[in-house]
């Protein structure tokens, strides 16, 4: 009889660049000037959209809006690591991945306008819909990344959830396949605290989210999710080893939820303010904009000029979503069957009926 430890597990935790903008050399994943300005300038201008698509929705010029603030260093260190011939997964909150992945900034508002072409997906770019159901993604991610292996293709996916898609179902069936098949499947869990009201805490006993790839079979970790060259590092390590048919990885982004869950949301009814506060300090642009000013790669004027571009660019993409006809609602019945069932039949009939 024997009672020991059959294996020990580890989860790796991960910072390159601390709240002040100091970088740890020996960390620091090679990376040229150029790409840190586009990692700024997107960072910039997915928060000065986030910031406008707020108001947008406040002025009920678009529908629900699902913010993304203080995220942006999770998803855009992320997309930073693919080619365009990956394959992104996108969630309801993953604007900013979407933003980097050259998805044109009117084609979201026309989706935040109820307008179902804001969903059409570029062929130039691998982008999935984004996906409302919470963690149905995964499944999706893990059966693409599987065809890519099929084929012999030296292409990865990669899925966006929140912490609390860790709790579901299709999560877990996407991690098991991922890992028996060795599909090249990145999961990137951005835990930004809260899964609408349930806190973290009370969402898992786990200690972290990056552990749960261990009872799948593959490596699991933790990343500072407000550190832009962290999340980078870590995606693209996962991305190489994925590519090299060595199977999928986990990484827990560490971040928080700089804003209201949606727009039909009162975050303020069950946080407390003073965390809010807390994250202000550690936010990923305020972060990577200390590091360009010590490294001679910002200076007020390139700061200045880079909101001022964004700001036109929000403010254009405005502009041609409002000036977009609206689509024939009837269209809302045709698409989904060659052949419409009776059901479809009557609603169409009811709404001509109606209009
Ligand atoms: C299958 C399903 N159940 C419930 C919902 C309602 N819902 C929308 S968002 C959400 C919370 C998800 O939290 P998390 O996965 O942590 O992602 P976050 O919104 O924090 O980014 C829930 C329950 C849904 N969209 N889909």
């Amino acid at each position: 009889m024997v009672r020991k430890v059959i294996e020990k597990f580890e989860v790796e935790y991960l910072q390159v660049m601390d709240e002040q903008g100091n970088v740890d050399n020996s960390l620091m994943p090679k990376i040229s000037d150029e790409q840190v300005k586009w990692m700024y300038e997107t960072m910039v201008l997915s928060r000065t959209f986030d910031d406008k698509a707020f108001n947008l929705q406040r002025q009920g010029r678009i529908g629900t809006y699902i913010q993304f603030k203080g995220q942006e260093g999770s998803q855009i260190g992320a997309m930073a690591a693919l080619e365009d011939k990956d394959w992104l997964f996108p969630m309801y909150r993953s604007g900013a991945a979407l933003i980097a992945r050259k998805t044109p900034l009117h084609q979201l508002l026309l989706y935040s306008g109820g307008d179902e072409r804001g969903l059409l997906c570029s062929k130039d770019i691998n982008n999935f819909p984004i996906a409302i159901p919470v963690g149905t993604q995964n499944l999706h991610a893990a059966g693409c990344a599987m065809a890519s292996r099929f084929k012999g293709e030296k292409t990865v996916s990669l899925v966006f959830m929140g912490d609390g898609a860790t709790s579901k179902m299709d999560f877990l069936t996407g991690m098991n396949f991922a890992g028996v098949f060795k599909a090249p499947c990145i999961f990137v869990c951005e835990n930004n605290q809260f899964a609408i009201s349930v806190s973290r805490k009370i969402q898992t006993a786990a200690e972290t989210i990056a552990q749960k790839s261990i009872a799948f079979g593959f490596k699991g970790m933790q990343v500072d999710g407000n550190d832009v060259f962290a999340m980078y590092k870590a995606v693209s390590e996962a991305v190489e080893n994925a590519r090299n048919g060595n199977g999928p990885a986990l990484i827990e982004a560490y971040t928080y939820r700089m804003c209201d869950h949606s727009t039909s949301d009162d975050a303020s009814k069950y946080r407390d303010p003073k965390e809010m506060e807390e994250w202000k300090a550690k936010d990923p642009i305020d972060r990577l904009e200390k590091y360009m000013r010590n490294k001679g790669l910002l200076d007020d004027s390139y700061r200045a000029k880079v909101a001022e571009d964004a700001k036109n660019k929000v403010e254009a993409a405005v502009e041609e979503y409002e000036k977009t006809p609206a689509p024939n609602p009837e269209d809302m019945f045709t698409y989904m069957f060659a052949e419409m069932p009776l059901q479809l039949k009557e609603q169409l009939e009811e709404y001509r009926r109606l209009k």
